[in-house]
């Protein structure tokens, strides 16, 4: 049985991630800030499946709180078998000479400083047990630039970087990583990123079919589906009406 950790579990992919791995069968590892949507996904997860949840409420950002909850992990919910760095988010859409500070350091905190810590206190112990998988959330942000996206797709650049970085690094230990690009993805994502202007955030999905959090949570089944010598480096992933930064809002 796989012990699962995916953070940012409270909404959108990993919330989908979570419900999805755990019809298999699993020991899962949820994250996130917020206590009680965490410890209503626990109890759902719980009282529908055999899967057993341990919840951690911590921000990513802060490196004192990941280790504090990493290490209060009970033997039961370890090793970890599988790491789903997930929590992220973006703020805001500011060309450079606008940007604010403050919105650029919650990305970079966020998004490359978190995946970090989380896998800097996570990866030691597969290392030593030459076994695991490690899936990132990059974005298609991590291929490409678009206008006012910039501090956000220079965070999932570096998702891309950092896979590649792991990648190479674990080859020795035969552990796994994947990094999943989507596009655009009707989540919570938006509502984030326009600091809770619905209105805002429902028209980056008008004209078009966007992706669900499901579609997501279907590809990571299938790359954790796959048997010990197969390897998925890379998933790329857009709304069949999204390329290359392009979306056709003709629907
Ligand atoms: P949501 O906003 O729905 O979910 C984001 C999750 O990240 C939440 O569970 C949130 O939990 C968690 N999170 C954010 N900041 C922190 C933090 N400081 N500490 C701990 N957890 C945090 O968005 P998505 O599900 O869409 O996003 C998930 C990932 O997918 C992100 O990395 C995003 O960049 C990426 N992505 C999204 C796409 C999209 O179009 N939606 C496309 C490509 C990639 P809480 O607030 O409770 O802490
Ligand atoms: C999130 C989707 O389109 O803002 O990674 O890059 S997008």
């Amino acid at each position: 049985m796989r012990n699962i950790m995916i953070t940012g579990a409270t909404s959108g992919f990993g919330e989908a991630i979570a419900l999805t791995m755990s019809k298999q069968v699993c020991r899962l590892i949820l994250t996130g800030r917020r206590e009680e949507r965490l410890m209503a996904l626990a109890q759902q997860i719980t009282t529908t499946t055999h899967t057993k949840v341990l919840p951690l409420v911590f921000d990513v950002r802060d490196n004192v709180a990941c280790e504090k909850a990493i290490q209060s992990i009970p033997e039961e919910f370890k090793p970890i078998d599988v790491l789903v760095n997930n929590a992220g988010l973006a703020v805001e859409l500011d060309p450079v000479h606008k940007g604010a500070l403050e919105d650029w350091e919650r990305m970079i905190d966020t998004n490359i400083k978190g995946l970090l810590y989380v896998t800097r206190l996570v990866a030691p112990q597969m290392v030593e047990r030459h076994s695991g998988h490690i899936i990132n959330m990059g974005s298609t942000a991590s291929h490409e630039v678009y206008m006012g996206g910039g501090i956000y797709c220079a965070t999932k650049h570096a998702v891309l970087a950092l896979s590649k970085a792991m990648r190479t690094d674990f080859l020795p230990y035969g552990i796994k990583v994947t990094m999943i690009a989507p596009g655009a993805a009707e989540t919570e994502f938006s509502n984030v990123r326009f600091h809770g202007n619905q209105e805002r955030a429902d028209k980056v999905y008008e004209g078009y079919d966007p992706l669900v959090a499901q579609d997501i949570a279907d590809i990571v089944e299938f790359v954790l589906s796959r048997p010990p010598h197969v390897c998925l480096n890379e998933v790329i992933v857009t709304p069949t009406a999204q390329f290359n930064g392009v979306i056709n809002r003709s629907k």
